[in-house]
């Protein structure tokens, strides 16, 4: 073929449709790995799975990473919501362990991103409930991570054959982990309940606060308005303000209104979430053995005002058995006496 006079120009046109060509295929390129990462991303925050807190967002900068100091923001960025709770899986504790790799020896736990708001002991009153024991890990070590609390757990066992005191587990649970470490905040809980939404913190606030606000067992509604049962948070000041719990409530029921009694009648009251951040599970039992309804309750519910200031911190008296730290909580087993001595 003979070259025809626009051959240069002709052959300027060729380079420019292979660089066209060349600059859409990049650009093509380009969106489509952008839009698999941001659909990785969605995925991710679509279902968050155990503790979030290495979970990275992209769109925000390092959390805190020049200032290991600076106060944790609130509220936690891991929050997720509303969860699902079920009792029908087995745990394995071992498992448990391995899925909560930051959880100290003891059940201990602190965010390195940021300084925690809150240096929170939970305190669990205890006797013979292993399996429920187990649900409650399983469930709360991760919520309460996501929540960025500096925390600790502590199982209080009762010894003995005793009958079961709650309130005087709750006191002993609160002096023993006063000597670990300098809590600001004691959330106080039944080993059979579980929150169904991280963004009902356990943490305290500046009135005692009542976590436990919608049990499924009642229809996840308040039993009554005066209902201070279940889960619990107070300060250190608002717990030694009311001289902390009774000591003579022995077997099931009427501690929880007393506590309620001491918050009103020193000039507290009652903080809670709403009733949809508020719900929570309890898995279901029969009544226990030496946990029997006390049939002196009403009678001594109605003396409050009374007994509160000689009945308390102020004379708690038991003995420690046994101090055992697991990899997820520290378990104290204690001699509380029984209701004669
Ligand atoms: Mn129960």
């Amino acid at each position: 073929m003979k070259e025809l006079p626009g051959a240069s120009l002709q052959k300027a046109c060729r380079l420019l449709v292979i660089f066209c060509v060349l600059h859409l295929l990049a650009v093509v390129l380009y969106c489509l790995a952008g839009s698999t990462l941001s659909f990785q991303w969605s995925l991710e925050a679509a279902a968050p799975r155990g503790p979030a807190p290495s979970r990275k967002d992209p769109a925000a900068p390092a959390p805190n990473a020049s200032k290991p100091d600076a106060s944790c923001p609130e509220p936690s960025p891991h929050l997720v919501g509303p969860l699902r709770v079920e009792f029908s899986l087995t745990v394995d504790l071992k498992k448990v362990a391995e899925d909560n790799p930051e959880v100290r020896e003891g059940g201990r736990y602190a965010p390195k991103e940021c300084r925690a708001l809150q240096k929170v002991a939970l305190i669990i009153p205890f006797r013979n409930r292993d399996e429920h024991l187990k649900y409650w890990l399983y469930y709360l070590h991760p919520i309460l991570q996501r929540q960025q609390l500096d925390y600790g757990i502590y199982v209080i066992n009762q010894g003995g054959e005793a009958t079961f005191n709650r309130a005087k587990l709750l006191n002993i649970g609160f002096t023993e982990a006063l000597k670990e470490y300098d809590y600001d905040c004691f959330v106080f809980s039944d080993v059979d309940l579980i929150p169904m939404d991280d963004r009902n913190i356990y943490k305290c606030y500046s009135q005692p606060r009542h976590l436990s606000v919608s049990m499924d067992k009642f229809g996840f509604r308040l039993p009554y308005n005066q209902y201070f049962g279940g889960v619990s948070a107070l300060s250190k000041e608002q717990f030694q303000k009311i001289n902390g719990f009774p000591n003579n409530y022995w077997g099931w029921g009427g501690e929880d209104d007393d506590i309620y009694n001491r918050i009103v009648f020193k000039g507290m009251r009652i903080s809670r979430p709403d009733a949809a951040i508020g719900k929570c599970r309890m898995i279901r039992h029969s009544r226990d053995n030496k946990n029997e309804p006390n049939p002196q309750r009403f009678n001594k519910i109605a003396h409050t005002r009374e007994t509160m200031n000689s009945d308390g911190l102020n004379t708690l008296k038991y003995t420690v058995e046994r101090t055992e730290k697991f990899p997820l909580y520290t378990k104290i087993t204690v001699d509380i006496g029984s209701p004669k001595s």
